[in-house]
């Protein structure tokens, strides 16, 4: 996979290039990451990048030649034409079926805003999606990217280790995470679940599977009702309800 990153401060991505997933996905060539800075497509004197909004009010917005020289020179490096998604906080809120769509593009553009925005005409034109990672707003767009990087990574071939992991991600089947535990088997008075210290792998499975349901329905009741239970799920939801609640 391809991501190319629009930013005007490229340098806050070198992290992602040291560490975690996304250092081993680069280093086997699973990621591409390229980043560029609009500044340098101003054609100004001053190479500047926004101007004073039109109507007044507070801050300043992206101007639309930069972005959108720069998003050309982008696409003239490739056959198929890159899908282009702004991080916004006016963008659909990600979710895991977003992160296993896009993760499916071989090449994605991720155009990072700064100041009050980016100038209506780009995002007419030249995006293709918006993307919000939560209903805040940042200093800029860039942190949300490198979080849809992050996630997006997990799916890319043979970045995990195990590639069931992925799949085993508790997100992946919709559900909140199962609890997890580490040597030593007791602590403090604090002991293992036993299933989990048995060996017998379809019991852990069905254990680690209950408590997905139980925390899912705990935290998340809106996540669960957004899935199709099957009759067995809620025997074994119900079960958890009746045994630890
Ligand atoms: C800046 C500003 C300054 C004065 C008055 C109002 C203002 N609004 C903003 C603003 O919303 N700036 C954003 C900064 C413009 C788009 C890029 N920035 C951004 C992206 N902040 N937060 C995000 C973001 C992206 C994805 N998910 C959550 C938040």
């Amino acid at each position: 996979m391809r991501i190319d990153v629009v930013t005007l401060f490229p340098g806050m991505f070198d992290a992602l290039l040291d560490y975690g997933i996304t250092g081993r996905a680069f280093d086997q060539g699973s990621l591409v990451v390229n980043t560029w800075n609009p500044r340098e497509a101003a054609d100004n004197r001053h190479r500047s990048v926004d101007d004073r909004p039109y109507g007044g009010g507070p801050g300043m917005v992206m101007s639309v030649a930069p972005l959108r020289a720069t998003l050309q020179r982008i696409h003239a490096q490739t056959q198929q034409r890159a899908r282009v998604i702004y991080l916004s906080p006016q963008g659909a809120v990600l979710n895991q079926a977003t992160v296993t769509r896009l993760a499916a593009e071989p090449h994605l553009i991720l155009l990072a805003g700064r100041y009050e925005g980016v100038d209506q005409r780009l995002l007419d034109r030249d995006i293709d999606e918006e993307c919000s990672i939560g209903d805040y707003v940042l200093s800029g767009g860039e942190l949300a990217a490198m979080v849809l990087i992050d996630a997006l990574m997990r799916w890319q071939p043979g970045v995990l280790g195990d590639a069931e992991s992925v799949q085993q991600d508790s997100f992946s089947h919709g559900l909140l995470d199962h609890p997890h535990y580490t040597r030593p088997a007791c602590i403090d008075g604090q002991a293992v679940p036993p299933v989990l210290l048995s060996g017998d792998h379809a019991a852990i499975a069905r254990w680690r599977y209950q408590h997905a349901l139980g925390q899912t329905w705990l935290r998340r009741p809106d996540v669960l009702q957004r899935l199709s239970l099957q009759p067995q799920d809620k025997r074994l939801l119900n079960d958890f309800i009746d045994k630890f609640i």
